[in-house]
């Protein structure tokens, strides 16, 4: 059976500058070259043996800078070519802002153009650009006043939102604001794993609130130069299931209380979409993530697609239309991609059929790409890249995804 999306679904692949551009200069390059040595020793303790010996490069110290990252920087026009060939109809991508504002309230008006090339190159292709404004780095200047922390910083945000709005706005009529505080938040100010490495329940709470602030202040901002744009946050959220008993009933509310709905409940009011990245599965019984693991990706993560029909399901509640902004895993060799995809599309068709306002899905990622505090070595790409040649190779689940896209439906 033929499983037929809405017309004029959104199909698409995502992506972010620090991840895939290149030549950046933000909070993240500096911390990867004081860490690099660092996060090279460490793995042995954090991967698995099948790991350590499918991955060799996670011990070395220039895995862990982003440099170059893909080259995207001054590759866009050859890999937009290929996204459209791919048969998709948007595209995500991410705004630097330390390209943007390298020092405090001075724009570079020749990034501005490379981003104003970036979106007329991807409207000539008939794609729609989904622009994210924050998918985590920083302009040293505001990272040496600390970051998110600083009781301004939903100011200075706002200020370069404004900006944006105003040389983009006239191309854009889709607008992210932050991706993800509660994963940037939990990793940078709670477990202190990534710049600025800072710890505890605390400071989690504070990273979250300014995070709220400033996408609250965003948003109004973009509201008030372009009022016909759309306006979305994006929120990773999690399916959690318990296993029997009351105790883990109580848990799996508490849990999704607190990781799938604090955020949202704050800023519905704020908010013409939303944007769900969806990754992660937890089963409780007794504690969180007791999963049963049967297909794990590259990283470690357990996959569990059809979990993204539930997680749709309990967005219904803010009753706002909903794409699903990343959605992935990291898989070299390509031999649980094709089974991911269509596993969670069949899903969403699912959620669809159940009242769900889905409007679009972004396949994370659509290149290979720097993945933070792992570096290079994780491969979410739909598309390969040889990082020494730079060269571009379609992986074959691609193929099959460019199929779905370009018929807007799946075989149930
Ligand atoms: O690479 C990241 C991305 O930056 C944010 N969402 C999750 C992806 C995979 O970890």
């Amino acid at each position: 059976m033929e499983y037929k999306f809405p017309s004029g679904f959104l199909w698409g692949a995502a992506t972010s500058a620090h991840q895939v551009e290149g030549w950046n200069f933000n909070d993240w390059t500096e911390w990867e070259k004081t860490n690099a040595n660092r996060l090279a020793k460490e793995t042995r303790m954090e991967f698995q043996e099948w790991q350590q010996e499918k991955f060799p490069e996670m011990f070395e110290p220039k895995n862990y800078i982003s440099d170059h990252a893909c080259g995207h920087y001054k590759r866009f026009e050859q890999d937009f070519d290929i996204v459209k060939e791919l048969g998709q109809n948007a595209h995500r991508f991410s705004i630097e802002w330390s390209r943007i504002e390298p020092e405090e309230g001075k724009f570079d008006e020749r990034e501005i153009e490379h981003y104003q090339l970036v979106i007329k190159a991807l409207k000539e292709r008939g794609l729609e650009p989904f622009v994210t404004l924050w998918h985590w780095t920083l302009p040293i200047w505001l990272a040496k006043k600390g970051g998110v922390r600083n009781a301004d910083f939903p100011k200075y945000f706002e200020k370069y939102v404004k900006k944006m709005v105003e040389v983009l706005g006239r191309d854009v009529k889709y607008w992210l604001t932050i991706n993800e505080p509660e994963i940037y938040s939990l990793n940078s100010y709670y477990r202190g794993r990534w710049t600025p490495q800072k710890k505890g329940i605390l400071n989690f709470y504070f990273s979250m609130r300014s995070l709220m602030k400033a996408h609250k202040r965003a948003y109004r901002a973009i509201k008030k130069i372009t009022p016909l744009s759309m306006v979305g946050g994006v929120c990773n959220l999690s399916d959690f299931k318990s296993s029997e008993g009351v105790v883990n009933a109580i848990l799996k509310i508490l849990f999704e209380r607190f990781w799938n709905h604090r955020y949202l409940r704050r800023v519905h009011h704020q908010l013409d979409f939303i944007g769900l990245n969806f990754y992660f599965h937890n089963r409780i019984d007794y504690g969180i993530n007791k999963n049963k693991k049967e297909v794990v990706s590259d990283v470690g993560w357990d996959t569990h697609p059809e979990g993204i029909e539930n997680v749709l399901a309990n967005l219904k509640r803010y009753d706002k239309p909903v794409y699903i902004t990343e959605s992935g895993m990291a898989d070299k060799e390509d031999k649980y991609r094709r089974w991911f995809i269509e596993e969670t599309l069949k899903a969403v068709s699912r959620a669809l059929e159940r009242g769900v306002n889905i409007q679009g899905y972004f396949h994370w990622s659509l290149l290979d790409n720097f993945e933070w505090d792992k570096g290079f070595w994780p491969r979410f790409g739909l598309v390969e890249v040889n990082y020494k040649t730079m060269e571009r190779r379609i992986r074959p689940s691609a193929l099959e995804y460019a199929k779905i896209c370009k018929n807007n439906s799946i075989n149930l």
